[in-house]
Parts: structure tokens; sequence; C-alpha cells
């Protein structure tokens, strides 16, 4: 009896030692989102979490920075101190990082700037990964001038949270077509943060501000297309295929292309928010000792409802939408 229970207490030992040496080689990779303000937001949090696991090899440092620039400065300066192995940031603005850039670079911890953008020069960081907000703006921007075919467009536009790169380059690729219509005229451009409560406070604003007087409304992500569509409906203003307003989002999440199939949203261009195997792909290549490339493109499509033909765009199905991962 003593020899077996010596036997399991030996077993015992060396499960423990085997889990703590397991425990020693994960990877640890903090990562800095910006926070739970969307849909996309929330299919990007869900991403990370599902490949950065203890059964893919690393252990996952998350922290949900809601939105608010000096949590996630604070994030990063704790990755740091806690000597972690990769960090990822998910930049709710451009501006503002070198400081911590350079003591992440002074620790020796590799950086990678992923889905927005930051505005600091790409020696500052190892790599970038994430979309083309300038090309998502512009593809908007081409669908509609395609759909107008020449006709006056009053343009209402509800932007992403101020200073983010997602608002900058869609606002940015958008005004690059716009700017050679001179049958288009933005009327007013106001930020929405991204939210579904921000995009209704905005289009009730727009509609007492400029009643009867646009026919298409931009909204930056499908959270601010559904608030501008309660907005609207609440005001009697229809949008969409068959209503007085041309409807366009981005994002192209599966609620969003879901009212693009019913055709209230016209055009949805889609950021695609499955971005984790990416970056986990940048850090093996890192671990390997290779070399990685400055950006990492993830690529975007863009839909349109039933009914519209597009060069730009593909007409959503039942079927596109059910196979929908998110
Ligand atoms: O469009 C929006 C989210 O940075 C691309 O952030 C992302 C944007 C996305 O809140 O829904």
């Amino acid at each position: 009896m003593k020899k077996m229970f010596a036997l399991l207490m030996a077993l015992v030992m060396v499960l423990a030692l085997c889990s703590s040496a397991a425990a020693e080689d994960l990877i640890k990779v903090g990562f800095a989102q910006v926070g739970h303000e969307s849909d996309w937001r929330n299919a990007n949090t869900e991403n990370y979490k599902g490949v950065f696991t203890a059964e893919n090899g690393y252990e996952l440092s998350f922290v949900d920075c809601d939105n608010d620039n000096a949590v996630q400065l604070e994030a990063v300066r704790s990755f740091i101190e806690q000597d972690l192995d990769y960090i990822i940031i998910a930049p709710i603005e451009t501006a503002g990082w070198n400081t911590v850039l350079a003591e992440a670079k002074d620790a020796g911890i590799p950086v990678i700037i992923a889905d927005r953008n930051v505005d600091a020069d790409p020696s500052e960081y190892t790599t970038r990964v994430g979309t083309d907000m300038v090309k998502e703006g512009e593809t908007a921007g081409l669908w509609l001038a395609e759909y107008m075919a020449g006709a006056e467009a009053n343009i209402l536009v509800i932007e992403g949270t101020v200073g983010s790169s997602a608002a900058l380059g869609r606002s940015e690729g958008f005004n690059n077509i716009a700017k050679d219509h001179p049958e288009w005229k933005i009327i007013d451009s106001q930020s929405g943060d991204f939210t579904q409560a921000g995009g209704q406070q905005v289009m009730e604003s727009f509609l007492k501000s400029y009643p009867g007087q646009f026919n298409v409304v931009v909204c930056h992500n499908d959270n601010e297309a559904y608030g501008a569509m309660d907005a609207m409906d609440a005001a009697g203003v229809t949008y969409g295929v068959d209503g007085d307003v041309i409807l366009i989002s981005y994002d192209a999440t599966k609620a969003g292309l879901t009212y693009t199939l019913e055709g209230k949203i016209n055009c949805n261009v889609e950021c695609n928010p499955i971005q984790a195997a990416f970056v986990k792909e940048v850090i093996e290549k890192l671990e390997a000792g290779e070399a990685v490339e400055a950006f990492t493109l993830v690529v975007d499509e863009a839909f349109v409802a039933p009914g519209i033909t597009s060069q730009y765009a593909t007409t959503m199905t039942a079927e596109l939408l059910a196979a929908r991962p998110y």
C-alpha cells in the first residue's frame, strides 16, 4: 500500500513538472484590443481568443481598452513590465504611439500593429497586419458612382471613431472618388464612434438639420448603420433599394449582410475581422528567426443588395449569407 502511495505521489510530481514546463514553453502574447464597440470588434476578439490558445502554444494576456487611449497605453506598458514575448496593439487612434513603441523596442519586445494603423515610422515597430481602409473607402465611392450613373448625390457621412485609421482611411478613400464627381455634395460628416447608439444619435441630428435634403447615407460600420436605420424608421424616411435614401455601410458582418440581402443596405464594404491567424503566422516566422514583411494585407470584398449588379461588389444571396462565419 505504501509503495502504491509513493508511486502515485511520484506520478503526480512528474505530471506537475511536465505541466509547469509546458506553461513555461508557451509563447506569452499581450493583446491591447480597442474595446467592444461593435459586432466586428467582438468577432475579432473571439478570433484572437480562439487562435492564441494554450493548445496552440500561447498564453494570451487580453486587455479590452474600452476605447480609452490612456488605458491602451497603460496596457502596453504593463505588457512591457511583464516582459511578454510579443505585443499586439489594435490602436484606437493613430496618434501618440512613438514613446511607448520606443519603450517596447528598448525592452526588445516585438510589436505587431493589428487591424488599425499607427502614425509612426514602420521602423518603430516590427510589422503590421490589417486591411486597406483607404481602399475600402474607394470601393464605396466607386460603387456609388457606378450606381448613381451621373445623378446628383447629397451625402451624409456617419464616421467612425475620430482619429482612428479606420475612419480616416474610409473618409480619405471615399473623398478620393467624390472629388471627381462635381454632382456629389458631402453635406455633413460626424462621428458616431463606431457604435449603434452613436449612429442613431448622429442620424437623429442629421434628420433635424437636413430634412429632405439628402439621398445617400454612408456609415463607417454596420452598427452605426443599424442606429441610422432606427432613426430613419422613426422619422418615416425610407432607405435601401426600394427607399429614398441609398445606404452604404462597412464591415459586412453577418447581421449587416442580412440587411443587405433584405435590400435595406444597398452596399456593404467588407472589412475582414478574421486576422489572428495572420498574426500567428508572423509570430511563428519571428520565432524561427525568419524575416517578416513590413505589412500583411487582409483582403476584403464588397457586397450589394439583390437586384444590383456591380463590377466592384458581389450581389448578396442566401447561400453567401449562410456561408458567413461571423
Ligand atoms: O470597422 C468597426 C470597429 O478598426 C476596422 O473598428 C475596425 C473598425 C470596424 O469598431 O466596426
